[in-house]
């Protein structure tokens, strides 16, 4: 980025118009048609307080003339998302070029972030930009399993995304505590697509699925035994000793594939409790007929299965971290997310990725990105600080490292709080997801950060405050919300 003193007023009507070479993509119109509201919210409610003071103007900008060379239509894995962003000195016209639709969406967003008070008027610097993602794989885990999460909440969080930079929606959508798996799905995926967010489903098995057995059968899930060998009336993860139980996955899973059109399935497979297995005589006497001697064994078989029916639907396919861990062995263009909490042995992410990177896997960090942990003070810069690549290993492993997912886990959150928890917390991911690795002090993050905020607030997203008390920041002035 390049970015000059001498600056240009923006027109309260600016218009985004498709150059003659460009390519006319689906999503374009309604983008258009959102930036314009975006920078109008921009222009009524910017902070003016901190407006700094230089000579005149050297131009009027009133367009941005766009040039796509390429519809996309669907985003996925490979999207690309660069763009380059040209605000010339004393030129009516900024130049936005994107190779796709996505990085129309990235650049437009640049540009409205852009905007900035310059002796009390909305203004742009002159300013190049040629821009990129650093990972393909910008995640964020919602959970609709713990509590109901309303398709306005989705939706308005979608949007936040979007505006972040983030690619990917990780949909932890069902879990032991419920199945809220629906068709009105179809609209939040075309809402995401439309703000170039990929969707990925998770069906998280064997474990967690208590909420699958009413519906499922009676041999779905395992009946667990007392110490004196009969059934105590609880049940536990999938039996997976059971044909018909990988039958009815095949049949759910073909359903899911069609749904959500993004060529990756998440698998799941975390925290796995054996114990239930282990007491449970059926399973005991088909491992022995079967020579297995571990449970890990056991769950190898039940996602081998889920592996099989993933790759007859042509679909790449993630799990979690400890599928990897308990040694179940899987094919070599499984990509597996960390997720391990580690308190006790500080660090042992790192040997994760390294572990996981040296047996030839993809990998994706997630668990040092948990918003659900909340704490009195503030807890960005530890998320910012992060670095997916921060382990031992070869050139050849960095690049497997596809990205990473910072999740909101739902034990503790519904539609009350999802967005004032998240949000500017996730912003300090999005930028080590997306920006150069040197970029990583939290000194000047954090003013970007705080201006950041205010504009969320200004575009109708409550995010919570990312400092103290405006007195850590006074030039920057004071930030009204719509809760005043
Ligand atoms: N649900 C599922 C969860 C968690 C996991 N899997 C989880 C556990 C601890 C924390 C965060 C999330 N709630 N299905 C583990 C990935 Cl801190």
């Amino acid at each position: 980025m390049k970015v000059s003193e001498s600056f240009s007023t923006v027109d309260p009507n600016i218009q985004f118009i498709l150059s003659a070479d460009s390519e006319h993509c689906d999503i374009l119109n309604d983008l258009f048609e959102r930036y314009q509201n975006l920078i109008r919210s921009h222009f009524k409610s910017l902070v003016y307080s901190y407006s700094k003071k230089y000579g005149d103007p050297s131009g009027h900008v009133d367009t941005v003339e766009v040039t796509v060379k390429n519809c996309e239509v669907v985003p996925s894995q490979s999207m690309n998302e660069s763009y380059s962003l040209d605000i010339e000195e004393g030129s009516n016209f900024v130049k936005l070029n994107a190779e796709a639709e996505w990085g129309v969406i990235r650049g437009l967003e640049s540009f409205a972030q852009m905007i900035h008070p310059i002796n009390y008027a909305p203004s742009v610097n002159t300013t190049t930009i040629t821009d990129f993602p650093r990972f393909q794989f910008r995640g964020f885990l919602i959970d609709t399993s713990r509590h109901y999460l309303p398709i306005s909440a989705i939706k308005a969080h979608i949007s936040a995304l979007s505006w972040n930079k983030f690619n990917v929606l990780h949909w932890h959508i069902v879990d032991l505590e419920s199945f809220p798996y629906e068709s009105e799905i179809k609209d939040i995926i075309e809402y995401a697509r439309q703000r170039g967010i990929r969707v990925v489903p998770e069906f998280d098995t064997p474990g967690h699925t208590s909420s699958w057995g009413p519906g499922a059968g009676p041999n779905f899930l395992t009946r667990c035994y007392d110490q004196d060998g009969n059934p105590d009336g609880t049940l536990g993860p999938i039996n997976p000793i059971y044909a018909e139980n990988y039958l009815l996955m095949k049949r759910l899973l073909t359903e899911v594939a069609q749904v959500f059109e993004d060529a990756y399935l998440h698998l799941g497979g975390d925290e796995v409790p054996f114990g239930c297995w282990k007491s449970n005589p059926d399973i005991t006497e088909y491992m022995a007929a079967n020579n297995m001697t571990t449970y890990p064994q056991l769950e190898q078989q039940w996602v081998q299965g889920m592996v099989e029916i993933a790759e007859s639907l042509k679909k790449h396919y993630v799990v979690w971290e400890e599928v990897f861990v308990n040694g179940v062995k899987i094919n070599n263009n499984t990509v597996v997310e960390q997720m391990l909490v580690d308190l006790e042995e500080p660090r042992q992410l790192n040997t994760t990725m390294e572990a996981v990177t040296k047996s030839g896997h993809k990998a994706l960090l997630a668990s040092p990105w948990y918003l659900n942990y909340i704490s009195y003070g503030v807890d960005w810069q530890k998320y910012y600080v992060e670095e997916p690549t921060a382990f031992n290993g070869t050139e050849e492993q960095k690049k497997l490292v596809m990205g990473g997912s910072t999740a909101m886990w739902g034990e503790y959150v519904d539609g009350t709080n999802l967005l004032q928890r998240t949000w500017p917390r996730a912003s300090a991911v999005a930028e080590r997801l997306w920006s150069a690795k040197e970029v990583r002090s939290t000194q000047t993050a954090l003013p970007r950060l705080n201006e950041w905020r205010c504009r969320m607030l200004v575009r109708g997203l409550p995010a919570e405050p990312a400092i103290a008390n405006i007195n850590l920041m006074p030039e920057y002035g004071y930030c009204p919300t719509p809760y005043d």
